[in-house]
């Protein structure tokens, strides 16, 4: 019996500094995520597109936020709706939009693992470690702020309350090159697994990510992976507005995905910060069909053996 993925659509751009987010899941859907996937013998609905209300702005203490009332509203509709997919749907994906939406689908995902009995895990794929609270961040970007918030650190008390929080020892971060300061401080301070570029460059993608599975797999966790487009070399994936050079190179992602899907642990993903203004004759959102399509199961040849 084959598999089941919900697509759903999560036209946020209230994060970013500048627009076009949200053409992402319509620049998603005219690539062909939904036949790549179906061709790969997966069973695909496609939810739609999820929305929020015009809502009258709201005031924090840090002046430089902006969207802050949309986010909330983004935060919520999605915790809601990435708790039904995962109900629903054997591997949903969650098509932004910016970072900000993850705060939603992992704080939904979340709460969807506890009510399992089994701890959920996160891999983020990022330049970024978006570690900042709506106390600390200084772009007011709040693309910048999803870890904080549903690993549940303190300074965010204008978010939801979260039904369960994900604890920042079940974290890794991989790709990351663009850390602020207090970004910096709390990774030192926590302890969180990042394997920045340099790390990257020294051990390769693989050995960090085997050693995260195995983690994963001894707790029976369910693994949410949430894959920011500027994780990868920009020359390769040019769709997005934040653009830090030294990324992930093409076969470096396609063996994080492949490798992924070989696990069977992965549970939920998210597809975020493509930009289809700033794309290339689509060329990203290609690149991001295909890297989903190694994480659902393409593959140049057969292997006998998983490959961890
Ligand atoms: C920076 C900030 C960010 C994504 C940029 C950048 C944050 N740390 N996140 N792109 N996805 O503005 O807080
Ligand atoms: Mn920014
Ligand atoms: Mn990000
Ligand atoms: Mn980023």
């Amino acid at each position: 019996m084959s598999r089941t993925c919900s697509l759903l659509g999560a036209p946020v751009q209230t994060g970013a500094s500048q627009p076009g987010c949200l053409m992402g899941p319509a620049s998603l859907r005219t690539a062909g995520l939904e036949p790549t996937l179906a061709e790969l013998d997966w069973q695909v609905t496609d939810l739609g597109d999820l929305n929020i209300p015009v809502l009258p702005p709201q005031d924090h203490a840090n002046g430089v936020i902006h969207n802050l009332a949309e986010t909330i509203a983004w935060i919520e509709v999605l915790e809601a709706a990435a708790y039904d997919a995962a109900s629903a749907h054997d591997l949903p994906i969650f098509m932004g939009g910016d970072h900000s939406m993850s705060a939603g689908t992992v704080a939904g995902m979340a709460r969807y693992a506890k009510e399992q009995g089994r701890p959920l895990f996160v891999l983020w794929l990022d330049a970024h470690p978006d570690l900042h609270s709506l106390e600390t961040t200084t772009s007011g970007n709040l693309h910048g702020t999803p870890v904080n918030y549903f690993t549940g650190q303190t300074g965010n008390d204008a978010y939801p309350p979260l039904a369960a929080t994900v604890p920042v020892e079940n974290i890794c971060m991989m790709g990351i090159r663009s850390v602020d300061r207090a970004e910096h401080k709390l990774i030192s301070e926590k302890g969180i697994e990042v394997h920045d570029m340099r790390a990257i460059d020294e051990t390769g993608v693989l050995a960090p990510l085997k050693t995260f599975l195995q983690k994963v797999r001894a707790a029976n966790g369910l693994l949410h992976v949430s894959f920011d487009v500027d994780f990868l070399e920009p020359g390769i994936a040019p769709a997005v507005g934040t653009t830090v050079p030294g990324g992930a190179t093409f076969r470096e992602a396609h063996l994080i995905m492949e490798t992924l899907g070989d696990s069977g642990l992965v549970r939920s993903l998210d597809l975020v910060e493509l930009n289809p203004f700033l794309d290339e004759r689509g060329r990203t959102a290609k690149l991001l069909c295909d890297l989903t399509a190694s994480l659902f199961g393409r593959r140049v040849l057969d292997r006998m053996t998983r490959s961890f």
